[in-house]
């Protein structure tokens, strides 16, 4: 009996650590309200820089095609961007109505940004020596804005990974993903020990080298030495390069539709990550996003339940193009009237769209005008919903009307307050967060 008791829990215990290796222990997953708590930010800054903006290229996927790799591996030899000035970046964040900030403090090209004790490609031996992200985490503390960490699990400079080059090609047989492992995950102490990050961002994990089996390792390595730090859905293996969706197979807490705006999803958390001109990193006389597109991608997100992480490139002398400010700027002025629209709502429980999209917080919808098509708007059927009150948000009165089967009808004013996105608040006599979602 002892022996069959004892062959059980060696089973038992042998089917967990089979277990372990395959999916993550849902007791360490981020806990909902931390995640709840994330998606209530709805807006952040992303920021790709390295010493590869001394040639205006393409953060990574530059090395070795537009920038010979001999060349590219030199520049943090010339990178100095003395103009940098942690607090002025996080500033700018904040004037946009930004509310977290995420740094690559590694890329595909495996430069670091923080004086890293296991690689000496890093900041300290540029003749900058001074660690960029130790400033920003300082500057965000200091601010009021979630500091988080962009870190890729592929490094085409490593001997150890044995990819060097985008085209994935040729892996290395003298390299050693035991040992990049056991590097990545001493980087990660560093990180999440010295900078305390709310989120990690991790990305590049479509490459053949990279298994299943390591972002489990690495999740619950993150998680153990903290337990709240939120995790994004490009960690696991064996996954295609655009990340869109969130399943159980899928290790991280949150979907990642890149350059693209999410669908509407009002079960999985999700961030659209986006650039604010084309390229990540700066290139000179990139083509800047209008304010039309950057106010109606930010509320396009939001009507579809998500967040929107919106990336700027520095230049080299560490300043952040000044027309790129502006824009985000004018964003924070659009939030300054409107941000009660976006902050801590739910989106739906209509599809965004070219005409308008639709966010939600207790009694409230809100409806976000993006064109006056007619001098009415005419929105899907409610049934068994009523509408109280109809104005414009920091405005007036909208005259509007519900037929019997609960279409609504607003009466559009002859010139909409906002060329952006005006924004309509209907007052319903129930919570709007409970409507299901329209087709
Ligand atoms: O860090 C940014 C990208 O470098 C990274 N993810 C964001 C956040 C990323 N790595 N790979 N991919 C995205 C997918 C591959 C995109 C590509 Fe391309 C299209 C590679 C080559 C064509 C983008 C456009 C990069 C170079 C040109």
């Amino acid at each position: 009996m002892k022996r069959l008791f004892t062959l059980l829990i060696l089973l038992a215990v042998g089917f967990q650590s089979n277990a372990q290796t395959t999916s993550i222990d849902p007791w360490i997953k981020t806990p909902a309200n931390v995640l709840n708590d994330f998606m209530d930010q709805r807006f952040g800054l992303f920021i790709h820089w390295g010493p590869v903006a001394l040639r205006g290229t393409e953060i990574g996927w530059s090395r070795g095609t537009n920038v010979p790799t001999a060349e590219y591996d030199q520049l943090y030899k010339e990178f100095n961007p003395v103009l940098f000035n942690a607090e002025e970046w996080v500033k700018t964040a904040k004037n946009a109505g930004m509310k977290y900030l995420t740094i690559t403090a590694k890329h595909h090209d495996g430069f670091c940004l923080w004086p890293t004790k296991f690689s000496d490609y890093n900041i300290m031996n540029s003749p900058y020596k001074k660690d960029i992200v130790g400033e920003l985490a300082k500057a965000c503390k200091k601010y009021g804005l979630k500091f988080c960490v962009y870190f890729t699990v592929l490094d085409w400079h490593d001997p150890n990974y044995p990819i060097h080059l985008p085209d994935g090609k040729n892996p290395d047989p003298k390299a050693d993903m035991n040992k990049f492992v056991s590097t990545m995950k001493n980087q990660l102490q560093e990180i999440v020990t010295k900078y305390h990050p709310y989120m990690l961002w991790f990305d590049g994990n479509w490459e053949s080298p990279w298994k299943n089996e390591y972002g489990v390792d690495i999740y619950t390595f993150l998680k153990k030495l903290d337990p709240n730090v939120i995790i994004n859905n490009r960690i696991g293996g064996g996954q295609p390069n655009s990340h869109p969706k969130l399943s159980p197979e899928i290790i991280g807490d949150y979907a990642t539709p890149e350059q693209k705006i999410g669908e509407l999803n009002m079960k999985d958390p999700w961030e659209t990550c986006m650039t604010i001109c084309q390229q990540w990193a700066w290139k000179p006389n990139d083509k800047l996003k209008s304010l039309k597109e950057c106010i109606q991608t930010l509320a396009k997100t939001s009507g579809g339940n998500g967040n929107l992480l919106f990336n700027v490139g520095p230049m080299p002398d560490g300043r952040i193009e000044q027309r790129q400010v502006s824009r985000l700027k004018e964003m924070g002025e659009w939030l300054n009237t409107y941000g009660e629209s976006i902050y801590g709502t739910k989106g739906g429980p209509f599809k965004p769209n070219e005409i308008f999209a639709a966010t939600r917080k207790g009694n409230k919808l809100y409806i976000h005008v993006f064109e006056r098509k007619s001098t009415n708007l005419v929105l899907p059927a409610l049934q068994g919903v009523q509408v109280n009150k109809a104005y414009l948000l920091k405005g007036s009165n909208i005259m509007h009307n519900q037929d019997a089967s609960g279409v609504i009808t607003l009466q559009l004013p002859a010139q909409l307050p906002n060329a952006e996105d005006s924004v309509i608040v209907l007052e319903l006599n129930t919570n709007a967060e409970n409507l299901p979602v329209q087709s």
